[in-house]
């Protein structure tokens, strides 16, 4: 059995109704809470951003939400406005178990750069902590869950299955935005690494 499931970004702007809404991003909340009886740990996941992010549209001239741009770090999509810090909008679902989390860890709060993935920004090199969090409990069996299917969780397996651990992504349990065949890529980029799809 696994060790850890991470819960990736289950929060209200990627619900239907949110400022990033993605299809069916509720529907997966009530899986969520059942799966986690099965684990020793549980880690949430939540998208955080200043009101000044990079990563907003609106906060670039002239700039539409999902057109691309130069970041030094590389290619950054640029998205509506969406979980700023202690807003509503990133809150867990409220039908989220969170009270279950052993730890949450929060990601995208410098203003300079994204972080899609749970381990490292989008520079990969900059990391979140989690990697050091799960290694110094011995967690290293992991199962991912969440939204969205072809940027957080997709990018959260890539990275833990380069960092060594076992990654399985529950795909019944997590949902797409679907950007320009996003999924399929993503699809591709996760089997190759050695990610189980489940
Ligand atoms: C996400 C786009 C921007 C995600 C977060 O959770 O997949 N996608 N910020
Ligand atoms: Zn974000």
């Amino acid at each position: 059995m696994a060790d850890a499931l991470i819960v990736i970004d289950v929060q209200n702007d990627f619900c239907p109704g949110g400022a990033l809404a993605v299809a069916g991003g509720d529907a997966i909340v009530a899986g969520i809470n059942v799966l986690m009886a099965d684990f020793n740990a549980v880690v949430l996941t939540q998208d955080w951003h200043p009101a000044d992010h990079s990563s907003f549209a609106d906060n670039h001239s002239g700039a539409e939400p999902f057109s691309m741009v130069d970041m030094p770090y590389g290619p950054q999509v640029l998205w509506p406005r969406h979980c700023v810090q202690g807003s509503n909008g990133a809150a867990f679902h409220e039908a989220l178990n969170s009270n279950r989390a052993d730890m949450i860890i929060r990601k995208g709060f410098r203003p300079q750069i994204d972080s899609y993935s749970a381990f490292f920004e989008n520079d990969h090199k900059t990391p979140t902590g989690l990697e050091g969090y799960l290694r110094s409990r011995g967690l290293t069996k992991l199962v991912l869950t969440g939204l969205a299917t072809d940027f957080c969780v997709g990018f959260s397996a890539l990275d833990a299955a380069a960092l060594g651990f076992e990654v399985t992504v529950r795909m019944d349990l997590c949902r797409a935005i679907d950007l320009n065949g996003s999924l399929a890529g993503m699809v591709d980029k996760m089997k190759a690494a050695g990610v189980a799809l489940a």
